[in-house]
């Protein structure tokens, strides 16, 4: 069993995109500029949000973090949307989700200028990552294809379970697994809530990428010897062991699993900090305007 380290590869992909930024600026360009809507105190988002926040320092981008009250209205954040859209200084922006039920998350997605929607959301990204068109990818999956990358996993012909149908990784990850690219060229099955026969998909599998969001539930009777696992879920659970009163915990019983993998991610370290290297990268890629003009 190998352990997939993301906490390393993303501090090496940190540092080549800080390379990358000196000799911008360096050349008379600008730092990447990101920003962050932050909506409300769930204590996920305000965790995941600093790290986005510190990153964007580690690779000399600079950063804006707006913050506003669970009692934001939708008019509100469309107003600050439509500013940061206009604001030449910033190269990509993001909002870091879930929002507040009162507020139409998708109606939020669609006023971001895809050409500044870094977390690769927007319709737009979408279709073109789904055709294979140059886009912004969204982050998660992105971070995914880099750690599969990295180890030199073979995905090609191989069958890929994906664990979740959510648009920010279920989908994505699914739709990249299935190109003709390398990661890519996997034989990809979808299981979601209402799917039959979930531990049968996941016996057949060479590789799955479990992103439900329910802790530890691939236990080791649905995974075959062998087989390469990647764990998106990062849940709270409380716990007594730790300051914080919780704990992370993924969706792979990982104790029981790894000992029959070939890979797998842990959680934390795995696929969480190659998301947010992810949403660097694609703010240097907006920043050089790489992929819109
Ligand atoms: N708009 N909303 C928007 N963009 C995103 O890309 C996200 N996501 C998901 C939730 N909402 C979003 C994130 O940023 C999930 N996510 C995310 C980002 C980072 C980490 C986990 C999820 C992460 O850094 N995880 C660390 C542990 C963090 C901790 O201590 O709590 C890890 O090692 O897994």
């Amino acid at each position: 069993m190998k352990l997939i380290d993301g906490k390393k590869i993303a501090d090496a992909v940190k540092q080549e995109i800080a390379a990358e930024v000196e000799k911008m600026v360096a050349s008379g360009m600008k730092r990447p500029h990101l920003a962050a809507i932050l909506v409300g105190h769930d204590g996920g988002s305000e965790t995941y949000v600093a790290h986005k926040v510190k990153a964007c320092e580690q690779c000399g981008f600079t950063s804006t973090l707006l913050r506003f009250e669970a009692e934001v209205t939708e008019a509100e954040l469309l107003t600050t949307i439509d500013k940061l859209n206009k604001d030449t200084d910033v190269d990509g922006f993001i909002v870091q989700l879930p929002l507040p039920k009162h507020i139409d998350e998708q109606k939020i997605i669609e006023a971001i200028d895809y050409r500044k929607d870094v977390d690769g959301f927007h319709p737009i990204n979408v279709g073109r990552l789904s055709i294979g068109l140059p886009c912004f990818l969204s982050a998660t999956p992105q971070g995914i294809l880099e750690l599969l990358k990295r180890y030199e996993i073979d995905t090609k012909g191989k069958n890929c379970v994906v664990l979740g149908r959510s648009n920010i990784v279920g989908k994505p990850v699914a739709n990249l697994m299935m190109q003709k690219a390398m990661p890519g060229d996997a034989t990809v099955t979808v299981c979601h809530s209402r799917s039959r026969d979930i531990k049968e998909h996941c016996l057949n599998a060479d590789i799955i990428i479990a992103a439900l969001g329910q802790p530890g539930f691939l236990t080791a009777d649905m995974v075959k010897d062998g087989a390469v696992i990647i764990d998106v879920g990062t849940t709270r659970v409380p716990s007594t062991e730790t300051k914080s009163g919780f704990r992370l915990k993924g969706d792979v019983d990982f104790e029981n699993v790894a000992p029959k993998c070939s890979f797998i991610t842990p959680v934390p370290g795995g696929v969480g900090p190659m998301t947010i290297v992810s949403l660097m990268k694609n703010t240097l890629l907006a920043a050089r305007h790489d992929i819109y003009k």
